[in-house]
């Protein structure tokens, strides 16, 4: 399909695109969009970096860090730069006044879906110098533990062991449709207008809407209102259990449990956590009549019937029955919801779907990291056909369209920020896996 001259070319142009967003100790995820350090994105571009410069790879990982609260929440930001044209800024969360929060740098006050213990484990087995990784992985552990614990302990906010998002930011997909609804009741009447900057750099029709900014702006500054630490959260706007976020928190506690082994560590805390927290995703989120995962809305306690994307993150655990596995995967394969024939693989809702958007940001483009991590899945459970036509079909998108933020599932047009770092950088890993077969 693809020659090595070009594919190498593609590698090549990748390095580039993570140099020209390399700010200090991190990468941005582009450099006018989105100039701070933002934390999936950095797990990311983390793995991307480990194949090429293992320290790099290390920097980004420890700049993350260096927000972590004293609760362990890492923040969903960390600024850099207080004259770079991003709204929220920092004086928006003011995070120096909170009890424990780092005093030397500004952050959100929320976090954002947990991929950073994967991506240190996968750093760590991409590395040529075990001993030089062990000792980092030593270094970073108890980081990763406390964060961990902020997420299964402090974010387990009904008491059934599943984790609370509490805003779309934190959920990553920011204005996916499985928000919609929950957002619909929330009253912001006569609240102030928010000032954008978003959509000087980006044709509006591809970002989320006014009105969704005015909520963003309203949610967080609810959160704002308790210091970010919740007492009461049927007070709030907005309480998820996003079946993605908390999919994602049991491939950390799996990724910890292994990097506990190989530093010698005792794992018999996160062996508890995982099995509490995979056992509630598997008994409150997964519907057995309709073989599927779901999100749960905590304020009005039921279920988000959207089918997107997310629903299917699970297919990345160890612990799936069969049954789980193959009525992911049927909605995965080519003619299946998020993959037409002639079309680009896979968009962020079903093509069919009354809401989707060829262009509008997480209401149906392609985004390569949504790619990455269900091949991670569909790679762990065996069906190695589907791993090699979707890796392809990744590796040609954005050969032919560019490194773009997402992309038209339809026409493969590149959307969003041109330049963007976890599409380079998980570009460069697929790559990897292509040439080392
Ligand atoms: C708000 C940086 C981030 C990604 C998110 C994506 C987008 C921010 C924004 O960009 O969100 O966090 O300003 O729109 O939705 O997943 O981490 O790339």
């Amino acid at each position: 399909m693809f020659s090595d001259e070009q594919l190498d070319d593609l590698k090549l142009r990748s390095i580039e695109v993570l140099k020209l967003n390399r700010h200090k100790k991190f990468t941005k995820p582009s450099s006018k969009l989105y100039p701070h350090q933002w934390n999936w994105d950095s797990a990311f571009i983390a793995i991307g970096l480990s194949h090429i410069d293992e320290e790099l790879a290390q920097q980004e990982i420890l700049s993350l860090l260096s927000g972590q609260w004293g609760n362990g929440m890492i923040p969903h930001i960390v600024y850099s730069d207080s004259s770079a044209n991003y709204l929220p800024d920092e004086n928006f969360w003011d995070s120096k006044k909170i009890k424990n929060s780092p005093k030397n740098i500004s952050t959100s006050g929320i976090t954002q879906p947990p991929v950073l213990s994967f991506a240190a484990l996968k750093v760590c087995e991409n590395s040529k110098d075990k001993n030089n990784s062990k000792k980092f992985l030593k270094e970073i552990y108890p980081k990763l533990i406390s964060y961990q614990r902020f997420l299964n302990e402090d974010r387990n906010l009904t008491g059934d062991d599943l984790i609370c998002v509490l805003h779309p930011w934190e959920s990553g997909l920011d204005n996916s449709p499985r928000w919609d609804k929950s957002l619909q009741n929330i009253q912001i009447k006569n609240y102030y207008r928010v000032n954008r900057v978003d959509d000087k750099f980006i044709p509006k029709h591809q970002r989320p809407t006014d009105k969704d900014y005015q909520l963003y702006f309203f949610i967080a500054e609810k959160l704002k209102e308790q210091d970010y630490k919740i007492k009461d959260y049927l007070s709030l706007p907005v309480v998820m259990q996003d079946v993605m976020f908390n999919a994602l928190a049991i491939l950390s506690l799996e990724s910890l449990i292994t990097i506990s082994e190989f530093i010698e560590e005792d794992s018999s805390q996160l062996i508890y956590w995982k099995n509490k927290l995979s056992n509630a995703i598997n008994t409150k989120l997964w519907d057995e009549k309709n073989k599927r995962f779901y999100d749960w809305d905590v304020i009005s306690n039921r279920a988000i019937d959207n089918l997107t994307l997310a629903n299917c993150i699970p297919l990345i655990l160890n612990s799936l029955s069969q049954k789980q596995i193959d009525s992911i995967v049927s909605h995965l394969k080519k003619n299946g919801d998020f993959w037409k024939e002639d079309g680009f693989p896979l968009s962020a809702i079903p093509l069919s779907s009354p809401e989707f958007n060829p262009k509008n940001y997480w209401r149906g483009p392609v985004w390569i990291n949504m790619n990455w991590l269900l091949i991670q899945g569909l790679e762990k459970h065996g069906f190695s056909e589907l791993v090699t036509e979707l890796s392809n079909e990744t590796i040609r998108l954005v050969l032919e369209s560019g490194f773009y933020e997402y992309f038209d599932p339809i026409i493969g047009e590149g959307c969003g920020s041109d330049n963007f770092s976890w599409t380079a950088a998980l570009i460069i890993d697929l790559i990897n896996k292509h040439q080392t077969k």
